[in-house]
């Protein structure tokens, strides 16, 4: 029985809400969060999602982020002539491959992102540079490739599409704007769309932005990021409490970061580095957040179907220490 936010024990200078020690066994720090809930039986009860048989990648090209600084290093990949000089041949390629995992489609990991003020990460660690490096000392973190050791990600996904529901319901609003979903709007759509969430669930909201994202060039890409403002969730500790209870194993979208932005603070914008739910998430819960998936064919494929839940498979480059990822997520409906 995994307790409410209310009722999570008091971790000594924590907002009340953070789940450090919940997940923990046998004196062991804790390195998967909410991951945990993907126990057997939720898996099992996932795979009764699949019907079709149809399978659907939610994994936007690394490289769509055309625009140079946009926060982060683009995509580079050099492709390399495989030649036997001596015998006069060319008989196959290489290629080398370097971009920053917060570029495209990714997850982030435990590591990710720290509370502030305290400057701790999930479970009270304060990790290093050198610590995730070190090959020793990043046993011990919550980092991506420890996923692996678990079997990568399957579960139920949920898909809360609030862009085709604000299309349905004539609610306009801009991507590249302050425009932010609270609590109700959530439940609206999944009312709508005929969905119950359950424990272990992993839950995906779309908004449009990699689909708008996806049609630009740099130029326009850098004017439409210019003023850092994108839709997403409200970033409240309201909304933290509401994703908490839902006891959700992890939350993706098609945003930038999940939550709006920028954050909004008493009515205040604040920098990046107060990102309500990033803190909450990331940091108090232990519940992984992915960004940028590319959910258009996902959403199409539900409509068509009339079902927002599937199977959900992801499997995270195993790279270790890795703090961010690609997904490499597939819904299987
Ligand atoms: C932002 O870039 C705002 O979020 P993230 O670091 O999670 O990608």
């Amino acid at each position: 029985q995994i307790p409410s936010f209310d009722d999570l024990p008091p971790v000594e200078g924590m907002p009340q809400g953070c789940a450090w020690g919940v997940f923990d066994k046998d004196g062991q720090k804790d390195i998967y969060g909410t991951l945990n809930l993907l126990t057997p039986d939720v898996v099992k009860a996932a795979a009764a999602e699949v019907q079709e048989g149809i399978s659907i990648s939610l994994n936007w090209p690394i490289g769509s982020i055309k625009m140079p600084n946009f926060f982060r290093k683009s995509l580079s990949h050099k492709v390399l002539k495989l030649e036997d000089h001596q015998a006069g041949l060319h008989y196959g390629f290489d290629d080398e491959v370097e971009f920053n995992t917060q570029a495209s489609s990714q997850w982030d990991s435990l590591c990710h992102f720290m509370h502030v003020p305290t400057g701790l990460a999930y479970n009270g660690i304060q990790p290093t540079v050198e610590e995730l490096q070190d090959p020793t000392t990043r046993q011990k973190l919550p980092t991506l490739d420890h996923w692996h050791a678990r079997g990568g990600v399957t579960g139920r996904g949920v898909l809360i599409d609030f862009k085709s529901y604000a299309e349905a319901k004539g609610i306009s609003y801009s991507p590249f704007s302050r425009f932010r979903i609270g609590i109700s709007d959530i439940e609206a759509v999944a009312a709508y769309q005929g969905i119950t969430f359950r424990q272990g669930d992993i839950l995906i909201v779309r908004f449009g932005v990699t689909e708008e994202l996806g049609r630009m060039n740099g130029d326009e890409q850098a004017a439409a990021m210019s003023s850092h403002h994108v839709c997403g969730l409200e970033g409240t500790p309201e909304m933290a409490r509401w994703l908490w209870n839902q006891h959700f194993a992890a939350v993706a979208s098609d945003n930038i970061a999940v939550e709006a932005m920028p954050p909004i603070v008493d009515g205040q914008e604040q920098p990046l580095i107060h990102l309500v739910l990033h803190q909450w998430c990331l940091s108090l819960f232990g519940l992984p957040l992915g960004e940028l998936w590319d959910l258009q064919a996902l959403a199409d494929q539900c409509e068509a179907s009339q079902r927002y839940s599937f199977f959900l498979t992801s499997s995270p480059l195993n790279v270790p220490g890795g703090v961010g990822s690609p997904p490499n997520a597939l819904a299987i409906l």
